[in-house]
C-alpha cells in the first residue's frame, strides 16, 4: 500500500534535493545561467551594443517580478526588433514543409490561423500561453535567459514552459547560441500544441524531481537530443523535431544535410554524449519515430533511482511524492 508522504525529507537517509510540489512553488525555480550574458560575454554579437544591453536589462526585470498566477507581461517590440523576427520568420517558414516534421508544421498551421503568428508581429507570451492551455495544457512563464536544467526541468512536470521575451540581436538573425523569443516561439511553441509530444515533455519533467545531479545531467542531456536537437524518421526521410534546429535556419539546414554524423536515438547511449552549446552540434540522434522516442524515454526513467515515486494531479496542479512500496 502506498502512503502520502507530507514531505521527501522525511524519508531516512536519502538526502532529496528539493523540488517543487506546487505549481506556485516554481517562483522559486529561477536559478539563471549567465554565460551567454551581453553584459558579461565578449563574444555575445550584443556585447558592445548598448541600447542592445538596455533593452536586454528592460526585458529581463519583467521576468524577475512575474509570480506564478500573474498576467503574462506584453512587451511592445520595436521596429528593429519586428524586422529581426520577420527576417527569422521568413527564411525558416520557407523551408519548415521539407525539413520539419509533421506535428510541428500542423502546429505552426494551427499557430497562424488562430493564434496571430505571421512575419509581421511577434506573437505575445500571454496569447500563445492562452492558446497552449487550451490545446495541450500547457501554459507559459517568463524567463530572464538561460535556467538551470534543475529548475528549468522542474517547471515541464507542471506542464510550464518558461519563455525568454527579448530576441536575438539584429545581427545574428540565422544562429543565436542562447534562447530567444524567436526560439521560443517558433522552435518550441508548435510542437508544444501536439498532445504526445507535450506529454514526452511533461514525463521528462517529472523523472528530474529530486534527482541526483548526475541523474539531472543525463537527463538534460537527453533534453538536449531530443526536445532541442532531435530528428525523427517519418515517411521514410529524417526530419526535425528539435526546436533548437527548428529556430535556427543555418543550423537546419545544415543538420539535415549530409555533413553531421547520425546516431540511433537510445537513451542509455545519448545521455552519456558530450555536447556543446556554442555552434552546430557534431552530431545528432534520429528516432524511428515520436511514439518510439516517448517509449524508450518513459523506460529509461524507470531505471532512475529515487527513494520515492511522483504522481502529477491535473485538478490541483501539484505533484503527489508516495513512498516506494
Ligand atoms: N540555436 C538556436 C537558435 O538559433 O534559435 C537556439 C538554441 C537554444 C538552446
Ligand atoms: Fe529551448
Amino acid at each position: 500500500l502506498k502512503r502520502v508522504a507530507d514531505d521527501v525529507r522525511s524519508i531516512p537517509e536519502e538526502k532529496v534535493p528539493w523540488f517543487p510540489k506546487q505549481i506556485k512553488d516554481l517562483d522559486r525555480c529561477n536559478l539563471l545561467i549567465t554565460k551567454f550574458d551581453p553584459d558579461m560575454d565578449q563574444d555575445h554579437p550584443g556585447y558592445r551594443d548598448p541600447e542592445y544591453r538596455k533593452r536586454r536589462a528592460f526585458i529581463s526585470e519583467l521576468a524577475f517580478r512575474y509570480k506564478q498566477g500573474d498576467p503574462l507581461p506584453v512587451v511592445e517590440y520595436t521596429e528593429e526588433e519586428v524586422a529581426t523576427w520577420r527576417e527569422v520568420y521568413q527564411k525558416l517558414r520557407s523551408i519548415y514543409s521539407s525539413l520539419a516534421c509533421r506535428q510541428f508544421v500542423d502546429g505552426l498551421q494551427q499557430l497562424e490561423r488562430e493564434c496571430g503568428y505571421g512575419e509581421d508581429s511577434i506573437p505575445q507570451l500571454r496569447e500563445v500561453s492562452a492558446f497552449l492551455k487550451e490545446k495541450t495544457g500547457f501554459q507559459l512563464r517568463p524567463v530572464a535567459g538561460l535556467l538551470s536544467a534543475r529548475d528549468f526541468l522542474a517547471s515541464l512536470a507542471f506542464r510550464v514552459f518558461q519563455c525568454t521575451q527579448y530576441i536575438r540581436h539584429s545581427s545574428a538573425p540565422m544562429h543565436s547560441p542562447e534562447p530567444d523569443c524567436c526560439h521560443e516561439l517558433l522552435g518550441h511553441i508548435p510542437m508544444l500544441t501536439d498532445k504526445e509530444f507535450a506529454q514526452f515533455s511533461q514525463e521528462i519533467g517529472l523523472a528530474s524531481l529530486g534527482a541526483s545531479d548526475e541523474d539531472i545531467e543525463k537527463l538534460s542531456t537527453l533534453y538536449w537530443f531530443t526536445v532541442e536537437f532531435g530528428l525523427c524518421k517519418q515517411d521514410g526521410t529524417v526530419k526535425a523535431y528539435g526546436a533548437g534546429l527548428l529556430s535556427s535556419y543555418g543550423e537546419l539546414v545544415y543538420a539535415l544535410s549530409n555533413e553531421p554524423e547520425y546516431k540511433p536515438f537510445n537513451p542509455e547511449e545519448t545521455a552519456l554524449q558530450p555536447y556543446q552549446d556554442q555552434t552546430y552540434q557534431p552530431v545528432y540522434f534520429v528516432s524511428e519515430s515520436f511514439e518510439d522516442a516517448k517509449i524508450k524515454m518513459r523506460r529509461y526513467s524507470a531505471t532512475i533511482k529515487r527513494p520515492f515515486t511522483v504522481h502529477y494531479n491535473p485538478f490541483t496542479c501539484s505533484v503527489e511524492v508516495l513512498d516506494q512500496p
